[in-house]
């Protein structure tokens, strides 16, 4: 990776990934766009206004900047995606189909995340398997195996380097996620350190798939400095950090906050998108061909998200 885009910049991977990337591989060498300007992004290196469904703007980007790598982050998540259906469909397959034709037509690999939404009720439930069956019930899920298939396709037919990982929800304390089923993973530590409550969206008892943010951005660089000839998977790697509930992520925050309370008002889409999602994945095959190993657990994720958000915010713990 020499000169990279990111189109979708502006959203909750992208943030933090453009000044990750631009630490590794020079400021200039990172170019991200988004459908709006981001005054973040442009303070620090080349930031450009695209939308991803402007096939010829995105052509013209890519060949501007002679770019070799693109990251295309843009996704409607979840459950804002069983809103409008049609727009989700729209929005994240129009932006994957550009990708792909634009890193065909000027030789870029491509980096597309797919999701554990790719999964459905049919899936086993626990240490889901790199292989099995996906028959997801969202929109979003229905986009990511699509998804998954089509960069598959591009890779056997034209030889497009895609590669992709299945992202569980991701932790972080940058830029608020928006529409998902996880958020309230991220929500839970605001509200915990600015109001001393949570109200939880999502049944105490219902496991999910989590991550923090900085082993995601470890896992979109190191699977795309991996060796091609390890890759048996192209499309997509289950990878996961941790699995809880809203119970135990609650029991981690009392630790540090003992007053903390939590309650429940169950959205019932998110709820029935949860339990339709494995409680865990088994990412052995992104273990055995490109080396993932997550550095970050439930208790120590906690105790740093809960400083820098305190921190943030003033507040004495
Ligand atoms: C969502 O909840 O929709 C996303 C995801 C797991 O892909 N965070």
């Amino acid at each position: 990776m020499k000169r990279i885009l990111i189109v979708g910049a502006g959203g909750q991977i992208g943030s933090e990934l453009t000044q990750f990337l631009r630490k590794l591989y020079g400021e200039s060498n990172v170019v991200a766009t988004d459908v709006r300007e981001c005054k973040n992004l442009s303070e620090n290196g080349p930031f450009a206004v695209l939308n991803a469904l402007d096939a010829n703007s995105y052509g013209y980007t890519v060949n501007k900047y002679k770019v070799d790598t693109i990251f295309n982050l843009v996704a409607l998540l979840s459950a804002v995606g069983e809103k409008d259906p049609q727009l989700a469909w729209n929005i994240n397959m129009g932006a994957l189909m550009n990708s792909l034709e634009v890193a065909h037509q000027y030789g870029c690999a491509l980096f597309t995340p797919s999701s554990i939404g790719a999964f459905g009720p049919t899936s086993p439930k626990d240490n889901t398997p790199q292989d099995t069956l996906m028959q997801p019930t969202t929109v979003y899920g229905v986009c990511k195996v699509t998804g998954e298939l089509l960069s598959n396709y591009y890779h056997l037919k034209y030889g497009v380097d895609t590669r992709s990982v299945r992202f569980p929800g991701l932790i972080s304390n940058v830029t608020l996620p928006g529409g998902g089923t996880t958020d309230y993973a991220v929500e839970i530590y605001y509200d915990a350190v600015r109001k001393g409550r949570f109200t939880c969206p999502i049944p105490q008892d219902v496991y999910m798939d989590m991550m923090y943010m900085p082993d995601a951005l470890n896992a979109c660089v190191q699977l795309m400095e991996a060796d091609p000839d390890k890759l048996i998977h192209r499309n997509s790697f289950n990878v996961t950090s941790m699995s809880f509930t809203p119970e135990i992520i609650c029991a981690e925050i009392r630790k540090h906050l003992p007053d903390f309370r939590m309650d429940y008002k169950i959205d019932p889409v998110k709820e029935s998108i949860a339990r339709s999602w494995p409680n865990s994945l088994d990412d052995s095959c992104a273990r055995q061909e490109w080396g993932w190993k997550p550095k970050w657990t439930l208790e120590e994720m906690t105790a740093d998200m809960l400083k820098v958000i305190s921190e943030r915010f003033g507040k004495e713990r």
